[in-house]
C-alpha cells in the first residue's frame, strides 16, 4: 500500500493575512461540501476507494493510509498549532509517542525531562528500552544548568523529550534554552515538545524552536472526553521528517477511526473558548487554594508566587498573550491552562477524603474536558512509575492534580473549599 495522501500545508490565510486562531479553528480543514454544501463534513466510513483504472484515483485509496474525515482533522491541526505545517493523527497520545519513538532507529538515545506523563515514562523504559534498544537518560531539565544538561548529551542522542509544564508537577521548561543547547552539540538531536497540558491555545513550541510538537488529542483539543487520539506536528522545515513519519503512519497503522476524528474536529473548534475559560477559572481555583490552611503547596505557573511566573508569561503564545492581555491586571497571576496540582495538609488520607468529597471534581485520570476532573498521580496516572523516582520528584501520597473545567468559576471554588473543609478540618 503506498500512501497516497501527501503532507497537508497550513491555509486559513486570505489576502497575505492569516486568519485569528479562533477562525482558524472554525474554518480549516471545514469547507463546506462542495458535492452537497454540507457545512460540517459529512463522517467517511468507507475503508476503501474506487479507483478508476490501476492508481487512478481521487486521493484516496485504503483508508488506513488516509480519509477526508483524517486528512480534514490534520489540516486543522497543523494550521492551530503556530509555526506547524504538517500534522498526523495517531489512534492514542501514546501511539503518537510510539512511532515518533520507533522513527530514531536502532540505538538511538533520548534525554527526556525527567517529570513525565507515567505512560510515556512506561513506554520509555519498558517498550523502547526492553524491547527495541533506545536508551533514555531522565534530566531534571527545569533545575539543571546548560553544563549539567550538557553532559547527558552522547554522540547518539537523537531526540528531546519536553513536556511544559509537565505532568503532573507542573515543571516549566526553558524551551529555548533546551532548544539552543541541542543546536550547540554535534549530535544536534530534534527537540520535541508534548504540548498536551496547554494545547496549541496556550503554547507555540514551534515558534520557540522546537522541531516536533506532540498532543494527547484525547484532551484539551476534543476536549469532551469521548475520543481517545494523538497528533504531532512539524515546521514546514521539517518536510522529509514529515514524510519518513507519514510512512511509519501508515506502517505501523495506528490511526484513528474517521468517526473520532470527526468528533476531534468538532472539539478542536471551541478549542480557544474553552481555553480561555479553563484558564480563568483554574486562575480563580488556584488562588483559593493558596489562601486555604488545608493546603500546604499549591503549584500553578500562572500564580505570581509560582517562582517560574516569569518563564510562564515569556511562553505565552501570541493569541494567548494577547487574551492574557485583554484581561484586568490582577495581581495574583494570570491564567495558564486548565491543570493544577497540589498538595494537601495531610497525607493520603485527607487526599483520599479530598477527591470523594469533591462533588463536581470527578475523581478520574485523564484531563482537558469540559467538566472538572481530579486525581492521585502517586496511585493512579504516575502508578508506573517506581515509588523512590515518584517520591524524588514530588509525586507523594498527599499530591493532588486538578482539571479546571469549564463550569461556573464560582461553584468550582466553592467546591474545593467545601471538600478541603471536610477532608482537613472535619477528619
Ligand atoms: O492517553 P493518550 O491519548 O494515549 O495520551 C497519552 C499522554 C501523552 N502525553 C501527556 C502529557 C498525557 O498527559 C497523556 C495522557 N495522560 C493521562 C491520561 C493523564 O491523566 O495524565
Amino acid at each position: 500500500m503506498t500512501v497516497t495522501n501527501g503532507v497537508n500545508s497550513v491555509n486559513g490565510v486570505h489576502g497575505g493575512k492569516k486568519d485569528g486562531f479562533g477562525t482558524r479553528a472554525i474554518h480549516v480543514g471545514s469547507e463546506a461540501n462542495t458535492e452537497t454544501g454540507a457545512v460540517i463534513p459529512p463522517i467517511s466510513l468507507s475503508t476503501t476507494y474506487k479507483q478508476e483504472g490501476v492508481g487512478k484515483h481521487k486521493g484516496y485509496e485504503y483508508s488506513r493510509s488516509g480519509n477526508p474525515n483524517r486528512n480534514a482533522l490534520e489540516e486543522t491541526l497543523a494550521s492551530l498549532e503556530s509555526g506547524g505545517s504538517f500534522a498526523l493523527a495517531f489512534a492514542s497520545g501514546s501511539a503518537t509517542t510510539a512511532t515518533v519513538l520507533q522513527s530514531l532507529g536502532p540505538g538511538a538515545h533520548i534525554i527526556s525531562v525527567n517529570d513525565v506523563y507515567g505512560g510515556t515514562f512506561r513506554y520509555m523504559k519498558r517498550v523502547a528500552e526492553e524491547n527495541q534498544g533506545l536508551q533514555t537518560t531522565f534530566v531534571d531539565l527545569e533545575g539543571a544548568d546548560d553544563a549539567m544538561v550538557l553532559t547527558a548529551f552522547r554522540d547518539n542522542t537523537k531526540l528531546i523529550w519536553i513536556e511544559s509544564p509537565t505532568n503532573p508537577t507542573l515543571r516549566l521548561i526553558d524551551i529555548p534554552r533546551i532548544v539552543s543547547l541541542a543546536r550547540s552539540h554535534p549530535s544536534n538531536p530534534l527537540v520535541l515538545v508534548d504540548n498536551t497540558f496547554l494545547s496549541p491555545f496556550f503554547s507555540s513550541p514551534i515558534l520557540l524552536g522546537a522541531d516536533i510538537v506532540v498532543h494527547s488529542l484525547t484532551k484539551y483539543v476534543n476536549g469532551h472526553s469521548d475520543v481517545v487520539m494523538g497528533a504531532l506536528i512539524l515546521p514546514e522545515h521539517h518536510a522529509a521528517l514529515a514524510t519518513k513519519l507519514r510512512f511509519l503512519q501508515n506502517a505501523i497503522g495506528a490511526v484513528p477511526s474517521p468517526y473520532d476524528c470527526w468528533l476531534a474536529q468538532r472539539g478542536a473548534k471551541t478549542l480557544h473558548l474553552r481555553m480561555k475559560a479553563h484558564g480563568v477559572n483554574a486562575l480563580a481555583v488556584a488562588k483559593a487554594l493558596k489562601h486555604s490552611p488545608y493546603v500546604e503547596d499549591v503549584i500553578y505557573p500562572g500564580l505570581a508566587s509560582h517562582p517560574r511566573n516569569d518563564l510562564a508569561y515569556r511562553s505565552l503564545s501570541p493569541h494567548a498573550r494577547k487574551f492574557v492581555e485583554s484581561l484586568p491586571k490582577d495581581p495574583e497571576g494570570f491564567p495558564y491552562g486548565g491543570m493544577i496540582s497540589f498538595r494537601i495538609k495531610g497525607g493520603a488520607e485527607e487526599a483520599d477524603k479530598f477527591l470523594t468529597a469533591a462533588r463536581l471534581f470527578t475523581l478520574a485520570e485523564s484531563l482537558g474536558g469540559v467538566e472538572s476532573l481530579a486525581e492521585l498521580p502517586a496511585e493512579m496516572t504516575h502508578g508506573s512509575i517506581p515509588e523512590a523516582e515518584r517520591a524524588a520528584l514530588g509525586i507523594g501520597s498527599n499530591l493532588v492534580r486538578l482539571s479546571v473545567g469549564v463550569e461556573e468559576t464560582e461553584d468550582l471554588v466553592a467546591d474545593v473549599e467545601q471538600a478541603l473543609e471536610t477532608a482537613v478540618n472535619r477528619k
